[in-house]
């Protein structure tokens, strides 16, 4: 752990600026061969980097060991944004005794030097990765250790009554009880709750990050091809006035307030097509009402029939070309004029709650390595609550303390911490 590790920390491209990293017990002296003129730690300055032949303006952070971000001395080499410096500015260090780091190496290191638990790191994952504002919620909260303090109570509960349990062992000759049944069961059945209870009310990372996929439904010519370009900004589907334009599915990526969706444009539906191509194009179209999340009836308000039947109820209904309708009363559904613009905002708010509003915010999300060693926590702890002899139930505990001890990466062994880290990308 004692060896010095070095990145380039921020996305790889032209930028502003980019950030090049290095963490461990020779920073203080690299830092006196590249950067000589810079103030000690802790410090932010303005200060000369060489490089090579250059001498280069750069910002230099400088964090002294148990307060920085790993817990070892670290430094942040803020240098002008060409990929082309960061790499040499890598390779620089590197020569003078840094090692590239593996990913996720900075937060595995903050780990090991007891500066966040395990659930905190996976947070810190979580934050760099979330497509949307309750990915971001959850992976804030995670990273702020809400899981632990969540966990912490119960892990107390079973180790108190554990060390109950063994005191008894110990003296199993004489007569001393140190706990009576009735607590025992009492207190497992108290941490079982707890725990289903976090169960329970947790959502799941990889349901938050999914991006739901909503689908524009409608007749030939209603003006599907039309909204999916005005809400997508691109020209991504053909518009014409011919009946029958798109013929294909096609999606593009929409962003809304509260994050990323799919919408799908696909050929209109006709109740009186006929021919192969229309029976592909209408197969196409029912597979797509089946697989998205959402669908949206797309309606030209002037259309004076009766709503197209679908096959799956729509979840909102969109009135297109409200130019055309000229005060006309509008049955029920959101005008929109993808001409004068009218009703867009309404539009993308309607869609963000579908999208999003049911994701309730606030509300913790677990890794399915969390999910998966709670529950196992509690299934141990249900066999030892079912155990009369006092060794039985003894080791039960002990497995369930040893679950949620992963948890938090209390004692977790090592292919679990590996896993865990190398999901991260280099630099963190
Ligand atoms: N005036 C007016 N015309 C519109 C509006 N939206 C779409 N149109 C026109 O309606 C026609 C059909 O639009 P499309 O977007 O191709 O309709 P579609 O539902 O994709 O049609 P198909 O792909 O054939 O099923 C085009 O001529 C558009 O210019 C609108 O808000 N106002
Ligand atoms: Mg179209």
């Amino acid at each position: 752990l004692d060896d010095t590790i070095a990145a380039v920390s921020s996305a790889v491209g032209p930028a502003a600026r980019l950030i090049v990293r290095a963490s461990g017990r020779d920073v203080p002296v690299i830092i006196q061969t590249l950067c000589p003129a810079s103030p000690p730690a802790p410090s932010a300055a303005r200060t000369i980097l060489r490089l090579s032949e250059m001498r280069l303006p750069i910002w230099l952070w400088r964090f002294p060991a148990g307060h920085s971000y790993t817990g070892d001395e670290l430094a942040e080499f803020h240098i002008p944004g060409n990929p082309l410096l960061a790499r040499l500015l890598l390779e620089e260090l590197i020569r003078l005794g840094a090692r590239a780091a593996e990913p996720g190496e900075f937060t595995a290191r903050a780990y090991f030097n007891g500066r966040m638990d395990l659930s905190q790191a996976e947070g810190v994952a979580a934050m760099v990765s979330a497509a949307n504002s309750a990915e971001l919620d959850a992976a804030r909260r995670l990273m702020a250790g809400e899981l632990s303090c969540r966990l912490r109570p119960a892990l107390e509960q079973i180790a108190g009554l554990l060390a109950l349990l063994e005191a008894e062992i110990d003296f199993s000759d004489s007569d001393v009880r140190f706990v009576s049944a009735a607590d025992v069961s009492a207190t497992i059945a108290g941490v079982i709750g707890r725990l289903s209870e976090l169960l329970r009310q947790s959502s799941r990372f990889a349901r938050l990050s999914h991006e739901p996929r909503v689908v524009l439904a409608g007749r030939p010519n209603a003006g599907k091809s039309t909204l999916l370009n005005a809400l997508s900004a691109s020209a991504r589907a053909i518009v014409s006035p011919v009946a029958g334009t798109t013929r294909d599915a096609l999606s593009a990526q929409v962003a809304l307030n509260r994050g990323m969706i799919w919408l799908v444009d696909m050929a209109g539906l006709d109740e009186s097509a006929a021919g192969e191509i229309e029976t592909h194009m209408r197969r196409r179209a029912l597979l797509e009402l089946e697989r998205a999340d959402s669908v949206v009836l797309v309606r030209d308000i002037t259309d004076t029939r009766s709503a197209l039947d679908l096959s799956r109820k729509a979840d909102l209904t969109v009135l297109t070309k409200a130019d055309l309708a000229a005060g006309k009363s509008c049955g029920d559904g959101i005008p929109v004029s993808a001409v004068c613009g009218q009703g867009m905002d309404e539009l993308r708010n309607a869609l963000d709650n579908l999208a999003f509003g049911t994701a309730t915010s606030g509300e913790l999300a677990l890794t399915v390595r969390h999910e998966q060693s709670i529950e196992s926590a509690v299934a141990a702890l249900k066999r030892g609550g079912a155990c009369t002899a006092t060794e039985l139930a003894a080791a039960e505990l002990r497995t369930a303390l040893d679950f949620l001890g992963q948890v938090l990466g209390e004692v977790t062994p090592n292919d679990i911490l590996g896993r865990v880290f190398s999901s991260f990308c280099i630099g963190k």
